[in-house]
């Protein structure tokens, strides 16, 4: 394991620490809109999660959901949310995630989802496998979206748009599940639970390190125009790799 897994390991692991401990009980603090709240748990992780990174990559750029980009022009740049699905977490619901990434000019490379209240560790690096626990995983194998259970979420301010997106796949799959946590998802995804995730408006901090660990574990995320998601892609689709172009038809 490198030394850059083994710190974003050891930095979400702190994180959880702190998001449980103020868990049910943490106080929303901001809002940048009616739907993009803040908690005093984001800002402590936060802070805890680049305190510990930047004590080991201090040269390294920083870009995290709730403090401005630290640009020391790095190949190297950590992608972090504290609290992935701020929304449920507010709730007291169990879908929320800590999300750390690596990117080096600007491909994830690492990443961590550290799910706490699940106790679920998701890692991997570019090329060595992706695991849960430390146990390897692997996406599903299932190919018939009327089969499929999926996911899905929206960006804070673009509801409207996901309707459609709704109404085109509602028919098709077995279940859409809806959880506020892009990461709860996309790990879903990763170690098979669900076969593919679809998001209109998703953030770099969101995904940045599912993308490696849905990679990692052999699946396939392409924006709505069937190419390779990238970092500014807003809209994804994430799945085992056998449903991309079904959900991608399935939009048009
Ligand atoms: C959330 C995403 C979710 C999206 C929400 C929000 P946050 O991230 O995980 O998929 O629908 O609007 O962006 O803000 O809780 O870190």
């Amino acid at each position: 394991m490198s030394e850059e897994l083994l710190v974003a390991v050891k930095a979400a692991k702190e994180a959880g620490k702190i998001i449980m401990k103020s868990f049910r009980k943490s106080k929303v603090v901001g809002k940048k809109t009616r739907r993009d709240i803040v908690t005093t748990a984001d800002l402590k992780a936060d802070k805890a999660i680049t305190k510990i990174i930047s004590r080991h990559f201090h040269s390294h750029d920083f870009l995290t959901e709730e403090t401005a980009r630290q640009e020391k022009s790095s190949a190297y740049c950590w992608i972090i949310d504290p609290i992935d699905g701020t929304a449920p977490y507010a709730a007291g619901l169990a879908e929320f995630g800590i999300s750390i990434a690596l990117a080096y000019n600007g491909k994830p490379v690492v990443g961590v989802v550290f799910k706490p209240f699940f106790k679920e560790l998701f890692s991997a690096e570019k090329g060595k496998g992706a695991f849960l626990n430390g146990e390897r995983i692997s996406v599903g194998k299932e190919n018939s979206l009327e089969n499929s259970f999926i996911g899905g979420d929206w960006g804070h301010n673009e509801g409207q748009k996901f309707f459609g997106i709704l109404e085109k796949l509602l028919p098709l799959v077995r279940y859409i599940q809806m959880s506020g946590s892009a990461v709860n998802g996309l790990t879903n995804v990763a170690c098979g639970r669900m076969q593919a995730y679809v998001h209109n408006d998703i953030k770099p901090w969101d995904i940045a390190a599912s993308f490696v660990i849905i990679k990692e574990a052999g699946g396939k995320l392409t924006n709505f125009e069937g190419k390779e998601w990238e970092i500014n892609d807003k809209e994804v689709v994430a799945s085992n790799g056998l449903l991309n172009e079904k959900i991608l038809e399935a939009l048009k």
